[in-house]
C-alpha cells in the first residue's frame, strides 16, 4: 500500500474541514474522490491525521484505534487486500446499556467485534498474530456503530480512510478475558435486534483470527510513523455484516465465552 501523500496542504485542511463538518454536524457529503480522483490512501491517512489533531486540540482524548474492512467478504466487497484503520476517542465511547442518540448521526450501522485493550506498546513493521497474543491485557466483546458520512453509502477505501473509517460510536462490554483462556479464532457471535436474530458469525471472519487484523493494524501504524501504545483499546473489524439502527431500536449482540453487549436507539 503506498501510503505517498500527493495532495497540497490546502487540499488536505479543505478535505479534513469538509469531513469535521459532516461529522459533527451529521449530514452527507459526496465520496472525496468525486473531486479529488488522484487521492491516494496515503492523502487519506493524512485527512485523518488532520481530523485528528483538531479534535485532540478541542480536548478530545484519544483512547485506541479501530481496524476496519477486515473481513474477507468485506474487503472483497470493497475491491481491496488491505484492512483500513482509524482513530477512536472518548467522546465516541458510550456506556453499556446506553441509550444512543441518533440525531447526530448520519445513517448509524452496528457490527460486532473483538475488542483488545494492550499491556504492551506494539511498532510495525513485522507484528505479528503472536506479538498482539503477548501484547494483549486482555479482549472484550463490542458494537461499533459506523456511520459513513457519504451519500447513499458510495465511497472508495481513499474517502472512507479521511472519514476515520466510519467511526462514530463504540459500546464495550460483556466479560473482559485473557486470550489464553478462549479460543479467538472460533468465537461465534448472534445479533439480535427487537428481539430477531438479524446477522451471525464466527470470529474467524476477521482474516481468520481477530489478533490478525490488530497485526496489520500495527504495520500500518508503522507505515505512517505511529506506534500502538500500551493501555490502547483496538478494535478488530466487524465478524458480521452491519446492520443499520433508527431510534426505537434495541441491539443485543451475545458473543460465545464473552457474554452480551447491549444498546437501544433514540432519536
Ligand atoms: O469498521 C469498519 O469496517 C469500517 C467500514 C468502513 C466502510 C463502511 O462505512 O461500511
Ligand atoms: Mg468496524
Amino acid at each position: 500500500m503506498s501510503m505517498s501523500i500527493t495532495l497540497g496542504r490546502e487540499d488536505i485542511v479543505r478535505l479534513c474541514e469538509r469531513i469535521e463538518g459532516a461529522q459533527t454536524r451529521a449530514y452527507a457529503i459526496p465520496k472525496l474522490t468525486d473531486e479529488y480522483p488522484q487521492m491516494t490512501i496515503g492523502d487519506g491517512y493524512a485527512v485523518q491525521l488532520e481530523l485528528r489533531k483538531r479534535f485532540l486540540a478541542a480536548g478530545h482524548k484519544q483512547v485506541g484505534w479501530k481496524a476496519g474492512l477486515t473481513s474477507k467478504a468485506k474487503m472483497i466487497q470493497m475491491g481491496v487486500s488491505v484492512p483500513s484503520i482509524g482513530f477512536l476517542t472518548d467522546r465516541m465511547a458510550r456506556p453499556e446499556s446506553s441509550a444512543i442518540k441518533t440525531s447526530d448521526l448520519v445513517h448509524p450501522r452496528v457490527e460486532c467485534e473483538v475488542a483488545f485493550v494492550m499491556k504492551k506498546t506494539l511498532r510495525g513493521p513485522n507484528c505479528t498474530l503472536q506479538d498482539v497474543m503477548d501484547a494483549t491485557d486482555y479482549v472484550l466483546p463490542a458494537v461499533e456503530i459506523i456511520d459513513s458520512r457519504f451519500s447513499g453509502f458510495k465511497f472508495d477505501l481513499e474517502s472512507v480512510v479521511a472519514d476515520n473509517g466510519s467511526s462514530a460510536r463504540f459500546v464495550g462490554g460483556g466479560r473482559a478475558r485473557y486470550v489464553e483462556d478462549i479460543d479467538l479464532r472460533t468465537l461465534g457471535v448472534v445479533m439480535e435486534k427487537n428481539g430477531e436474530i438479524v446477522t451471525m458469525g464466527a470470529s474467524a471472519a476477521v482474516l481468520g483470527h481477530p489478533a490478525e487484523a490488530i497485526a496489520m493494524l500495527v504495520n500500518i501504524l508503522g507505515e505512517l510513523g505511529e506506534e500502538l501504545p500500551a493501555g490502547s483499546f483496538v478494535m478488530s473489524g466487524g465478524i458480521t455484516e452491519a446492520v443499520a439502527v433508527k431510534p426505537g431500536d434495541s441491539i443485543v449482540a451475545r458473543f460465545q465465552d464473552l457474554g452480551s453487549v447491549s444498546m437501544r436507539f433514540i432519536d
